[in-house]
């Protein structure tokens, strides 16, 4: 049976729908010239609420040798007067760890209450190309370092906060013959993985996330399942634009995608978004949740420069994917 367009089924978002995600006056939060020490950049942040209420960014700090390491700042407010770690909070240790000898990037967050403890999932970047590591942390000071979990070419990981079926769970975006899909894969004891399975894949030709997708913060647990912000990424003549986009998952088959949202929810617009080291590229990699469980701060690299805040609703963001998710055979079109 051909594909339906959006035109045919005549579900266009209204032009007086409200946006999903608002960006914060005080735009980019974060940059360069805010860094204690000599950098070329700061984006692509993880996120995460800590027990005093300070928020903590985990920033990806690009050396001017152009590599990465990871660095904090802690901030009450999570918008100004952030407290910038006076030197790398992570910093690539290619000694014991081969694997990041060209740094580390784009870190993602989770707390686990069954181990009272941070997973950071982050690339590691070396000759194989990118691989996914994993290091855990009680405060952000000391870290225990597990290495690569999935070996190049992959990357885009966050654990989730739970056991699934008894066994942690990650999900990731490896390259394969296949595509830029994104994957679950589970495990026992966080270092031996298996049952891979694709969850989500790059759709095809005109879509906006056709042909490579990813995760974009960890997925957020709520009623109705797991809410994920993932980006997708449009080839054009005049490079790449990275845009997000909702989906949404079952909660004890966190591989069973229950919506995917038709249209993008949020793309480069500002001039911090589309201009920069890597042009035209919003890049969440962590967000926080507010006191009242509905009020969403999305904090997201822009064109690989600087750190930004976007903020919205969860709740708004679920009834979006009822009204704009497309029918089950369009979801991997
Ligand atoms: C992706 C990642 C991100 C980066 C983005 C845009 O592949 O490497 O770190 O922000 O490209 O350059």
């Amino acid at each position: 049976m051909p594909e339906s367009t959006t035109l045919e089924r005549g579900n266009l978002t209204p032009c007086s729908d409200a946006p999903l995600l608002t960006r914060h006056p005080g735009n980019p939060l974060l940059s360069q010239k805010d860094w204690p020490y000599r950098i070329n950049s700061v984006f692509n942040a993880a996120a995460v609420r800590l027990a005093d209420g300070d928020t903590l960014l985990l920033c990806r700090v690009e050396e001017r040798t152009g590599l990465s390491h990871l660095c904090a700042a802690r901030s009450a407010n999570g918008v100004d007067n952030w407290r910038i770690d006076p030197q790398p909070t992570l910093h690539p240790n290619s000694k014991d760890f081969p694997d990041e000898i060209w740094g580390i990037e784009d870190p993602r967050i989770t707390y686990v209450p069954e181990l009272e403890q941070y997973a950071v999932a982050y690339t590691s970047f070396a000759h194989g190309g990118p691989g996914v590591s994993l290091a855990l942390t009680k405060d952000f000071r000391e870290f225990e370092r597990y290495g690569v979990i999935m070996p190049p070419e992959d990357k885009d990981a966050a654990l989730l906060p739970r056991r699934i079926g008894g066994r942690w769970a990650l999900i990731h975006r490896p390259m394969t013959a296949l595509g830029a899909h994104m994957w679950i894969s589970y495990s026992p004891d966080l270092r031996h993985w298996g049952s891979h399975k694709i969850i989500l894949e790059a759709r095809r030709g005109g879509w906006w996330d056709a042909n490579k997708i990813g995760l974009c913060s960890p997925p957020i647990e709520t009623d109705k399942g797991w809410l994920m912000i993932y980006h997708g990424v449009r080839q054009t003549a005049s490079g790449n634009i990275y845009r997000l986009g909702l989906a949404l998952f079952d909660l004890e088959r966190p591989d069973v995608c229950l919506q995917r949202g038709d249209s993008w929810i949020f793309g480069p617009e500002a001039s911090y978004e589309r201009g920069g080291d890597v042009n035209d590229v919003v890049f969440p990699c962590g967000q926080t949740i507010g006191e009242d469980g509905d009020t969403i701060n999305v904090y997201y690299g822009a064109a690989d420069s600087s750190v930004a805040l976007a903020t919205g609703s969860i709740r708004s963001m679920l009834a979006w994917l009822d009204r704009n998710s497309g029918p089950m055979e369009r979801r991997a079109s």
